[in-house]
């Protein structure tokens, strides 16, 4: 006999936000706490940290200066908490967004464990429903995507996989118990910002790692160190001023970009202010002249600077020349940053295969086997990186009006206002979406201004006595136009393999995805946008 109870009725709410990271916990707060309004978050994790959460690797650290990777919207929060390090690794980041859950009680309104498999728009009822992967469905007027840009985990499809005899690991679904390499043979397939921090550590408890290198890659050395009293004090008396200098640069972090071109000085000058940002380490090293990202040649001369200092590293030189055969400019990939990245490779248990020449032909059961030779392995280990910024949209199966997917409105790669909004979907926001400056933003920075615009723009439509907004067609045109053009004025685009353009996952539309006209001037011209009402928008009741 069918079963005829009743499907239990939706939960309803104002807004559902989806993911309990830096942008979920503090949408949380600014919808529930400033607005008062009925609020869900819906985690996958069972925890918050979102794209940290999950991305526990060995030598998990975030490259943003400490100071600068929290929220500087409440000075206390700002005055109470200390970081230990230049840098927080990811367990200091994790007690950070579990001690700001706390003191703002948010943990009471978000579900953990929940995934969402589902998101449909019902025009006559103005609402949205959700699907969890437990079946459950719950619905709200607003629904805000808060799955960061980093969470979809990109496994390259290699034949044998299934057939390897030991352990394989993403470095972004990495086991929470940890991995033990202690005697064991590593494979680490990757030499992004992931792969070039995990090196060092494995290779530390490894009996041998190889390392395989697709594109090799630039890196500057982080010179990470506990923090001083001093410099902590420094910090707390100037958090208005961090935050006007995080707010006033094109990448929302704490240093402002040198007004000097690389052609103002002398070779010599140059080399010396190569060497002095060498010395200081980190993202910084860009920050060194203002046209090494927007002229080839300015930047070749960094590029060159920064080869050299691989090759008096690394004492093999057959494996220095193949580690400084970078083959785009210095920082239109995501520069990394290190500890101890090319050293790693004078140890005597440390191997660098080249797959861009003698590529992976198959995964077999004992191990990796390139054009060149059989790698045998107990572990492997993908540092691969993701199916960035649209991955984490699409794999939700979001439908807006008369069911028409995401994925069909951006199959030819992603169209939105401002970041922020896509046409068709209404009442929809995704919190730095691509199109927004986000990934090349210091994240928190970007965070912080969709999550406060998004606040206003709810609380304004209130206000008015409205129920829907979404933008239109030709703002959406104008703002790709927008996008392209703010990009293809960078050195960005010539890094062909670039996963900002979705070139690392086979099949996905070249598009250049986040706006590279820096964050300052976006932020201003979503601060316009909002004071003339909002044009570009369709509010409706
Ligand atoms: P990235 O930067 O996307 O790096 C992934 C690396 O993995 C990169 O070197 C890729 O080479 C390599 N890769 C990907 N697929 C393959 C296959 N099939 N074979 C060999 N090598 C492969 O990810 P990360 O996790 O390091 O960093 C992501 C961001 O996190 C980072 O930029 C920061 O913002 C934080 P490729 O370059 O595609 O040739």
């Amino acid at each position: 006999m069918p079963d005829m109870t009743p499907a239990p009725a939706a939960r309803s709410f104002d807004a559902l936000i989806i993911g309990a990271g830096f942008s979920g916990l503090y949408q949380l707060l600014c919808l529930r706490d400033r607005l008062g309004l009925n609020v869900q978050v819906l985690e996958a994790g069972d925890g918050v940290g979102g794209t940290w959460y999950w991305n526990r690797y060995p030598g998990a650290r975030c490259d943003s200066e400490s100071h600068s990777y929290n929220y500087t919207f409440s000075k206390e929060l700002f005055e109470e908490w200390e970081w230990s390090e230049r840098y927080p690794e990811q367990p200091e980041i994790m007690r950070y967004l579990n001690h700001v859950a706390d003191r703002f009680d948010l943990k009471r309104d978000i579900c953990f464990g929940t995934r969402v498999v589902a998101a449909r728009h019902d025009e006559a009822a103005g609402s949205w429903t959700v699907t969890t992967e437990a079946g459950e469905k719950l619905t709200a007027q607003f629904l805000i995507t808060a799955v960061g840009c980093l969470s979809t985990a990109n496994v390259p499809a290699l034949p044998g996989l299934g057939d390897f005899a030991g352990r394989w690991y993403h470095t972004g679904q990495w086991p929470h118990e940890g991995v033990d390499f202690r005697g064991k043979r590593v494979g680490l397939v990757g030499t992004g910002s992931t792969g070039i921090q995990a090196t060092p550590v494995i290779a530390e408890a490894a009996a041998h790692l190889t390392v395989f290198q697709r594109t090799p890659n630039y890196s500057v050395p982080a010179h990470n160190a506990p923090l001083t009293p001093e410099f902590r004090q420094w910090v707390r008396h100037n958090h208005a001023e961090l935050r006007r200098i995080m707010q006033s640069t094109p990448n929302g972090h704490p240093f402002v970009i040198e007004d000097r071109s690389v052609w103002d000085v002398t070779a010599e000058q140059r080399q010396a202010i190569y060497e002095a940002a060498w010395a200081k380490g980190g993202l910084q090293f860009r920050a060194a002249f203002r046209d090494l990202l927007v002229d080839k040649e300015a930047n070749d001369t960094a590029a060159a600077f920064l080869k050299d200092k691989i090759r008096e590293i690394v004492k093999d030189p057959a494996t220095a020349e193949l580690l400084a055969d970078i083959d785009h400019p210095y920082a239109a990939k995501r520069p990394p940053i290190d500890s101890d990245y090319f050293a790693t490779f004078n140890r005597p248990n440390v191997t660098l295969a080249d797959v861009r020449r003698a590529p992976i032909e198959r995964i077999t059961p004992a191990g990796i086997r390139t054009a060149a030779a059989e790698y045998p392995l107990d572990i492997i280990v993908f540092a691969t990186g993701f199916d960035a910024m649209t991955g984490p949209l699409l794999r939700m199966n979001i439908e807006g009006r008369d069911g028409r997917a995401l994925a069909e409105a951006w199959e030819a790669g992603p169209r939105n206002y401002l970041g922020l909004q896509v046409a068709g979907f209404p009442n929809l926001f995704t919190i730095t979406g691509p199109g927004s400056p986000s990934v090349l933003c210091n994240m928190p920075v970007a965070i912080e201004q969709h999550v406060e615009w998004i606040t206003d723009c709810i609380a304004r439509l209130r206000a008015d006595g409205l129920a829907r907004i979404e933008p239109t067609e030709a703002a959406m045109d104008d703002w790709v136009t927008q996008v392209n053009d703010a990009a293809h004025a960078t050195l960005l685009p010539q890094a062909h393999h670039s996963w900002y353009l979705g070139a690392n996952v086979p099949g996905k539309p070249r598009v250049f995805m986040p706006y590279a006209g820096g964050m300052a001037r976006y932020r201003a011209i979503c601060d316009e946008v909002a004071a003339a009402g909002y044009p570009g928008f369709m509010r409706g009741a």
